[in-house]
């Protein structure tokens, strides 16, 4: 046993730069070793994600293709009808998903009859004994209240890039609003899923810098989303240059050695690579990844669900079954 399995919360960016410019190998064995100390590393999560409410957003983050002042080809689609987002949960189920995120093209929740309805949805998909998860936008801790008390168990706000570089990206909303959003979340008892992109233009340090902020929060988000940019036709980031995914292997590798506990999710970025390099990144820590029929995450092409199958299969890996609430004293 290791005795210094612990969880930090008292990161300096010295500590984190030090790790994340390890030698590629040694970064990927030192990752390989914590996630096996604090995981069956066998397991990936499947999370399902539905966009229940697309396009037409008013914010104007940079790498969006659903925000509305950016020509891009997105169909927009108001608030789908309760009935349908729970069969496609209870179909998500019973293709082995433990997990179902909902998400909504909106800046910020607002009291009225769509809030209502998400309300509705949340408590369903709960009752089909799925982990529910919402990414709504900016959230008043009244708001966090009613998602906690309907059965919601995780809420995914990002961070998206480094509070130096946020306004570079986005200019509606600051990088504080999202870490009091975050910070709503918290204080309503709902677990917190936050992470960031790569491949929007910015340094090593940015990401030291991001990773430095999720890490040193209170406590760690319980899943820590690492996307690598998903360049959509029509937005301001659509000529930036693939993500290499041994950057996404270093990320990832970071993350899992500083947030030990949490799960580590590779989330866009997998339909550009192969097998082989998602092996790495689930060699890396990673365990957990967003799978639909829809064969989308919201609105850019994702693998489909056989093919994940196939792939989890060739890696010796198995879909979790449901997370436990809390690994922080050792699961
Ligand atoms: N509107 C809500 C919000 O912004 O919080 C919820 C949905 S939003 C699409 C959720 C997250 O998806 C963003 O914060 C961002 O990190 C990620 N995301 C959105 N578009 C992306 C893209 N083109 N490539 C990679 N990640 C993206
Ligand atoms: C997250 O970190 N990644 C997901 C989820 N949270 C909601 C979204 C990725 C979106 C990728 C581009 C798109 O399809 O819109
Ligand atoms: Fe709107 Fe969210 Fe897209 Fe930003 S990331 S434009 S808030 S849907």
């Amino acid at each position: 046993m290791n005795l210094n399995k612990q969880v930090r919360n008292n990161w300096i960016k010295e500590e984190i730069e030090e790790i994340y410019n390890l030698p590629l190998l040694e970064l990927i064995y030192k990752a390989a070793t914590v996630h096996r100390e604090w995981h069956n590393p066998e397991e990936v999560q499947l999370s399902t994600l539905l966009s229940i409410k697309t396009g037409g957003c008013p914010e104007d983050c940079s790498y969006c293709g659903q925000a509305a002042r950016y020509h891009t080809n997105i169909k927009v689609q108001a608030l789908l009808p309760t009935e349908q987002v729970i069969e496609h949960a209870q179909r998500a189920k019973e293709g082995g998903s433990s997990r179902f995120c909902m998400a909504a093209a909106w800046r910020e929740v607002r009291n009225n009859r769509d809030f209502d309805r998400v309300i509705d949805m949340v408590k369903g998909v709960n009752d089909l004994g799925m982990e529910v998860c919402c990414t709504l936008g900016m959230l008043t801790e009244e708001q966090a209240i009613r998602l906690q008390e309907a059965g919601l168990y995780a809420y995914n706000h990002n961070l998206d890039t480094s509070e130096q570089y946020y306004e570079e990206i986005i200019s509606t909303r600051t990088f504080d609003h999202r870490i009091n959003t975050i910070n709503h979340v918290r204080k309503a008892g709902i677990t917190v899923c936050s992470g960031g992109i790569i491949g929007l233009g910015e340094t090593h340090a940015d990401r030291v810098s991001m990773l430095l902020t999720l890490a040193n929060m209170p406590k760690h988000p319980e899943s820590v989303p690492i996307n690598a940019l998903a360049r959509v036709q029509g937005t301001p980031l659509e000529h930036h240059e693939k993500t290499d995914t041994w950057e996404m292997v270093r990320m990832i590798a970071t993350a899992r050695i500083i947030m030990p506990s949490s799960m580590v999710r590779l989330s866009a970025g997998r339909i550009e690579m192969t097998e082989f390099e998602q092996g790495w990144c689930f060699m890396a820590g990673a365990n957990s990844i967003f799978t639909g029929e829809k064969e989308t995450l919201l609105v850019t092409p994702n693998p489909g669900v056989s093919e994940d199958m196939q792939m989890l299969n060739t890696l010796g890996l198995k879909p979790m079954k449901r997370e436990k609430a809390d690994c922080s004293t050792g699961c």
